[in-house]
């Protein structure tokens, strides 16, 4: 049944890293002459955190000869380019990357390692750079990577947040929200740049003039004016040749429009306006699939999307001067959803109201550079913005995209005469109590491509969401399947396992993955499986060592690693996994002799501070788990930790220790996922439903070596459509109603009965809007199954093996050359060293 993909022979086009530029004797150096001259301290004196920084600055140098080069070299080739728009990067750490890519990982640790410091110690200095929230910004983060490593001309733009994602802090089991402040000792990487500062403006009025030429013109009169000042974070590529920048824009005041106020004595109120201006940068929304409709948030996207298009229209003027007939072969836009679709009608208006172009060449300037990446089909994270907010903040732009969509209705109008349902459905403009502007709509007609992120998502978004869209431009909807850096999922995060794949496959894996499959030939090999497994071990050994540091807990590490890491959601359904662990732990109380291998189930997930539920389900989590964890009766085979503050480089942690992957969300409601892929690609087993890239994952690795469970896509469909009623299985399953049932008792939360209500209730009468319910039996099955295979010790390596090799279609590379062929239409751009 596997079928091969051929997309998983993508090969890169860089080259093998080569010798490090410096050696060791040079890399001390350097670490002791930025201890004295850039951190004013010594050998002596230094503590981990300025050894972190004086190791930074000593990359970093690497890092800026390798940034000259490129530069330079894309301004002398003229090179067209990728401008990747995101509210989103979640970069994690820096250090130990650029190490990796520049090859300079072994020559720092024995650097450090003479003068008497841990390389280990000193990375785990490093603050997380968490300007996003899960996958969409991850994946931002693999792309730029990928970009630089096969030497394409690309540059990430968004926004200089000055407090990134919360951190996570959990007292008494419930979720505390604690300020992010990842620069609050400075950032060695970033590079402020107020040579390029832009103005942006906000608020104000259009005035319609009439020009020599008899023509309309119009003119947008701000109301205030803000400055965006650019921060460049250098995005080493593998091998270290091409170094290209992400450009974040962090807001400051400009005080043009205070002088009034500050010159009638208002000194006080013109501060209070700075304060407004800067609070732009400040803060990055924690939610992630779910628009809050806030005027601060569309204020940020606009922000970051003017700032990015006058940087790269004066990069343009500078080569070409005020023709634009050049424009497009030069500049294509992707949009990470539709975060920054406001850049649509923003190039209009340059293009028409200050450039002075006909509507008609403007609009086709527009749809020949933007193309946009669709992340979901929940209808809750699309977003909506309401007419009066755009109209107060940004009135010029509510005018064209009034006349985009007058002029897309008339086309509307030609291929369906008449049908009025049709064109409200397509329709930019939703015409509701409140009057709506749809920015999917826009992204779709403002676009020449747009993409899903995994083979069936794109299907749904064809079939389900855009299907009009796509008979009316059947190019336009496609399909990129996500990946991964494997330079960070495994061989920065895993270097026991890449130090065995080398010894077997060679070391080029990391930029060529489908080489992987070379492994498959050992899968059956005594002598392999041990060293594989042996690898798994000691990894599991040392998030053991993690885990009790950070809860205090100690784990069984024979027992099988279950993780769970994603943002939490109800449709990823970690209430179903603990569900799971309620019902063995009733097995386990009612049969003693219950016959089940031990097992850990390890969580890592941040609710959004206003989802309730999600919330309610981590307070759950950790009751259980407390619970769980001290009963003498299960605690030998039955653990289970919630670990907090998952994060990028928490991630780099628990992955290498899975030995099972959870990926359970409902049918068709998951667009990919990569979390996934990164476990996958460690060797965890995965436990999923047909959904989203865990069925681009089971066709890779074969039926034998995932468990697949669960309502498919077309199953949940019709479900829903017989009308699903959760009761049916509450009153039908004496198992699951009495799990449901012994969360409303005080069990869990002794003196408080009914603190975990809110969960069960969820899941009852007119509830469960994610099947849990429906699911359970066919997700216990399965975990069965997981318990028989892993006791199998040949048959579980055997799986972890295959799981490994057969990863190689998701690296991002791969994601990267199907946008370059089937989007962007790029090519690289040698940097010579
Ligand atoms: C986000 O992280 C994703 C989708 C969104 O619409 C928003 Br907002 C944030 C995720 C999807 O849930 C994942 O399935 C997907 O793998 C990821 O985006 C990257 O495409």
């Amino acid at each position: 049944k596997t079928k091969k993909s051929k997309a998983s022979q993508a090969a890169s086009t860089a080259a093998a890293p080569e010798t490090p530029k410096l050696d060791k004797g040079e890399l001390k150096a350097a670490i002791v002459r930025h201890l004295h001259c850039t951190l004013g301290t010594d050998e002596n004196k230094a503590n981990n955190h300025a050894w972190w920084k004086a190791t930074c600055a000593a990359i970093q140098e690497l890092v800026l000869e390798g940034l000259r080069k490129t530069q330079k070299s894309h301004y002398f080739n003229d090179t067209r380019a990728v401008h990747y728009f995101s509210a989103e990067f979640l970069m994690g750490r820096l250090l130990s990357n650029n190490m990796h890519n520049l090859n300079l990982f072994e020559t720092a640790n024995d650097a450090l390692t003479e003068l008497g410091i841990s390389l280990t110690d000193v990375l785990e200095e490093e603050p997380d750079m968490a300007l996003g929230n899960g996958g969409l910004g991850r994946l931002a983060a693999c792309f730029i990577d990928s970009l630089a490593t096969m030497e394409m001309p690309a540059i990430g733009y968004g926004i200089h947040y000055e407090h990134g994602l919360f951190r996570q802090e959990i007292k008494n089991g419930a979720q505390i929200e604690r300020p992010d402040s990842w620069r609050d000792y400075g950032n060695p990487w970033e590079i402020c740049r107020p040579e390029s500062i832009q103005e942006v403006s906000l608020y104000g009025y259009v005035e319609t003039k009439y020009g020599d030429n008899g023509r309309i013109q119009k003119e947008w009169h701000p109301g205030s004016i803000v400055k965006g000042v650019p921060w460049d974070i250098p995005v080493v590529g593998y091998g270290g040749k091409t170094v290209n920048v992400l450009r974040l824009w962090q807001s400051q005041s400009s005080g043009y429009f205070n002088w009034d106020v500050f010159n009638a004595g208002g000194y006080v109120d013109a501060q209070v306006e700075n304060v407004q201006a800067e609070t732009i940068s400040k803060v990055l929304y924690p939610n992630d699939e779910t628009e809050a409709g806030k005027e601060l948030r569309l204020i940020q996207q606009y922000f970051f999307c003017a700032c990015s298009l006058k940087d790269i229209i004066r990069r343009y003027k500078r080569a070409h001067g005020d023709d634009w007939s050049r424009f497009t072969d030069q500049v294509v836009i992707q949009l990470n959803d539709t975060h920054p679709a406001i850049a649509i009608p923003e190039l209009m208006r340059i293009l028409v109201d200050r450039a002075e172009l006909d509507w008609d060449k403007a609009w086709q300037i527009c749809t020949k550079t933007f193309a946009y990446t669709n992340h979901t089909l929940l209808p809750e994270a699309l977003e909506k913005w309401p007419a009066r907010m755009l109209e107060k903040i940004l009135p010029r732009h509510l005018e064209i995209i009034y006349e985009i969509n007058h002029r897309f209705m008339a086309e509307v109008e030609k291929k369906w005469p008449g049908d009025n349902a049709i064109k409200s459905k397509l329709s930019i403009i939703e015409e509701s109590s409140e009057k709506m502007v749809r920015m999917g709509n826009l992204s779709v007609i403002g676009s020449f491509r747009v993409n899903g992120v995994a083979e069936i998502h794109s299907m749904l978004v064809k079939k389900n969401l855009f299907p009009e869209f796509d008979q009316l431009w059947p190019e336009k909807l496609t399909n990129v399947t996500n990946g991964i850096t494997p330079r960070r999922w495994l061989k920065a995060c895993n270097p026991a396992l890449s130090a065995l794949i080398d010894k077997k496959i060679g070391d080029q894996w990391p930029l060529n993955l489908s080489q992987l499959t070379e492994l498959a030939v050992y899968a059956d090999n005594k002598t392999f499986q041990k060293q594989f497994m042996k690898v798994k071990q000691d990894n599991k050994v040392a998030l053991a060592q993690t885990i009790k540091e950070l809860t205090g807990l100690t784990v069984n590490t024979d027992a099988i690693f279950d993780i769970q890491i994603k943002r939490l959601h109800e449709y990823k359904r970690q209430h179903l996994n603990l569900l799971h662990i309620l019902a063995l732990y009733r097995r386990l109380l009612e049969n003693p002799s219950y016959d089940m291998h031990p097992r850990v189930f390890i969580f890592g997930a941040k609710a959004a501070p206003g989802y309730t539920l999600a919330k309610d389900i981590i307070f759950a989590i950790n009751k259980v788990a407390e619970k769980i964890n001290n009963d003498p009766r299960v605690n030998t085979k039955l653990q289970v930790v919630f670990l907090p503050n998952y994060r990028v480089s928490l991630a780099e942690k628990m992955i290498p220790a899975a030995d099972v992957s959870e990926q359970i969300s409902t049918a068709g409601k998951e667009a990919s996922g990569t979390g996934n892929m990164k476990l996958a690609l460690n060797g965890a087993v995965t436990v999923g439903t047909l959904d989203g890239a865990n069925i681009e994952i089971a066709e890779e690795v074969g039926d034998d070596n995932i468990f697949i469970f669960g309502l498919t896509v077309d199953e949940v469909a019709e479900l829903k459509r017989k009308g699903y009623s959760p009761d049916d299985y509450y009153y039908k399953n004496a198992e699951i109603k009495a799990i449901l049932d012994w969360l409303e008792t005080d069990y869990f939360t002794p003196g408080k009965p009914g603190a975990l209500a809110s969960v069960k209730h969820s899941l009852l009468s007119g509830g469960d809007p994610y099947l849990c319910l429906a699911d359970f039996d066919s997700y216990s099955a399965a975990q069965e199954q997981v318990d028989a295979a892993y006791r199998d010790k040949t048959r579980w390596a055997k799986m972890a093996i295959m799981n490994t090799a057969m990863m190689g279609k998701f690296t991002s590379d791969r994601s990267i050359k199907d946008y370059v062929d089937r989007v962007w239409n790029l090519t690289a751009c040698i940097v010579e060293n």
